[in-house]
Formats: structure tokens, sequence, C-alpha cells
């Protein structure tokens, strides 16, 4: 199986790859549907909108300090060091790393440009005006943090549940993997959309798909191979 997936890897000119929470759990970054997720009982489906930013925006914001604080001293690990490598064989034409996490570890790795679909927690956004800046402080003072241009309420640089995803970002992932010969999805557990519509629309235009994750999801009965493995592990077996 480790073979004829290498063999694939190594004869496809175009790779697109879409990583989830679970390429950062080896690094210490709890997933969003796995252990270690919650926080003080809350489901990021009840924090991650909106609507919860508009009723406790402290709340909120907490939350996400607490998550900076874990992703400001995780790591990034040998499967993110595998997808650097691999893109770096393929060149920039060959290779198209498509993320949904918004912790970085992909950019500290050395990936080149992934294409964020659902934002970065490193970025905040004014809640006024256009401004938009990046601030790596693990704790905001003053809280909750304030837009330096108008002093309005800042807010993470994220997507949130019921909001739309930046079109051009989009856009260049859906060629990505329309045009890729090959897809590998990392660490994702398929249900959210529309990131886990790029899968079968890979699918339905004959592109091959790698699935690296322990468990089964919604697409695993669908792919070319599916290694029940975690990706620290598997992606410098598969890659390198
Ligand atoms: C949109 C950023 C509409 C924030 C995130 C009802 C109301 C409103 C919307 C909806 C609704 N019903 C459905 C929707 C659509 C909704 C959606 O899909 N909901 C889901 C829950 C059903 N989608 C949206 O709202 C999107 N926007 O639809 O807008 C619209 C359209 C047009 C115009 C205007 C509006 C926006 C979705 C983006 C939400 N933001 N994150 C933040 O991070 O704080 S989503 C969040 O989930 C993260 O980005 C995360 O990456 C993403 C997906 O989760 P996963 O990455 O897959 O992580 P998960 O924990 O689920 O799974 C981890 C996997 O890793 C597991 O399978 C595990 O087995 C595996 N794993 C564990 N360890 C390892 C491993 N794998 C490998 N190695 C390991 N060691
Ligand atoms: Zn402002």
């Amino acid at each position: 199986m480790l073979t004829d997936a290498r063999k694939l890897i190594q004869q496809a000119s175009h790779i697109a790859v879409l990583t989830g929470a679970g390429i950062s759990a080896e690094s210490g970054i709890p997933t969003f549907r796995g252990p270690g997720g919650l926080w003080r009982n809350f489901r990021p489906e009840d924090l991650a909108t909106p609507e919860a930013f508009a009723r406790d925006p402290i709340l909120v914001w907490e939350w996400y300090q607490w998550r900076r604080g874990i992703i400001a001293h995780a790591e990034p690990h040998a499967g993110h060091f595998a997808l650097v490598a691999l893109e770096s064989r393929k060149g920039r034409t060959g290779f198209t790393l498509i993320t949904q996490n918004v912790d970085g570890l992909h950019d500290r790795a050395g990936s080149s440009a992934p294409l964020k679909l659902h934002g970065d927690i490193w970025t905040l956004r004014c809640t006024c005006c256009a401004h938009s800046w990046v601030d790596l402080r693990p704790d905001f003072n003053p809280f909750p943090p304030a837009c330096p241009e108008c002093q309005s309420l800042a807010r993470p640089g994220v997507v949130w549940f019921g909001e739309s995803l930046p079109q051009d970002t989009w856009r260049l992932a859906e060629q990505a993997v329309t045009f890729a010969e090959l897809i590998l999805v990392i660490g994702t557990s398929s249900v959210v959309f529309p990131a886990a519509g790029l899968i079968p629309l890979a699918r339905h235009v004959g592109t091959k798909v790698i699935e690296v994750n322990p468990e089964e999801t919604p697409i695993s009965d669908s792919v070319d191979f599916h290694f029940r493995a975690p990706a620290g592990e598997l992606l410098p077996l598969l890659l390198e």
C-alpha cells in the first residue's frame, strides 16, 4: 500500500494537499472534535460564530487567547516538514497546500504559501474600519484588543461558522484540486463545508485521493488509499 501510494506521489506532476486540525494534534494543539477540543465545556461551534462574539466578545476572546497561548508553545512536527520537502520537490507549480487550520504551523515549518480557507488566528481585524494586522502577543494588554487605527473592538481574523470564506482563496483552492492528479487529505473529519466539498469535487474530475487519518471519516470508503495512522508518523514514510 505504501509503495503504491509513494509511486502515485512520484508520478503526479500536480499535487494538492488539504489539511485539518489533525495535522497539528501531534504538536499538542487540541482538534475541534477530538479529546481536548472542549474549553470550559463550550463546543467550538458555540464560540466560533458572529452571534457568540456579538453576545459575549470577552468570552470569545478568552477562548482565542487560550488557543493562541497553546499554539505559541507548539512546534511543527515531522509531518509538517515532510509536506515542505514534497513542496520543494514538486516546485511551486506542482504543489498547492490548502489548510482549514488557523494556527500558522505550516508557515512556521516553511510551507511557502498555504491557502488558508478559514483565516489565521494571529491576524486581527477591526469590527469597525477595514484595518487588519498581525498581533503575535499570547496575552493582550489591554484586553480585549482594540484597533490601532480607530480604537474599536478587534476580532480574530478567522472565518466563523455562517461566514463566507475569502473568495479569492476559495477559488484558488477549487482550481488546485481540479487541476491536480492527486490530493492528499490529512487530519480532517471532512464535516465542515465548503472545505470538505473540495474532496468530492476532486474525485468528480478523476483526481486520486490519499487520506491520512487514524479514524474513519465520511470520505474514507471512497478514497484510493486510507492510511489509518497519525500524520507525524506516516507523512515522512509517504513523502520522503
Ligand atoms: C459557510 C475557523 C455560509 C475558526 C472554522 C448551520 C448554520 C450555519 C452554517 C452551517 C450550518 N450547517 C452547516 C453549515 C455550514 C458550516 C458547516 O459546515 N458546519 C458544520 C459544523 C456542519 N460551514 C460554515 O459555516 C462555513 N461558512 O457555510 O457560510 C455562507 C455562504 C455564502 C455566503 C455567506 C455565508 C464556514 C466554516 C468555517 C468555520 N471556521 N475554523 C476557528 O478555528 O476558530 S471551522 C473549524 O473546523 C476549523 O477550521 C477546523 O479546521 C475545521 C474542520 O475541522 P477539522 O480540521 O476536520 O478538525 P476536526 O477536529 O473536526 O477533525 C480532526 C481530524 O483529525 C479527525 O478526523 C481526527 O481523526 C484526525 N486526527 C486526530 N489526530 C490526528 C488526526 N489525523 C492525523 N494525524 C493525527 N495525529
Ligand atoms: Zn478600526
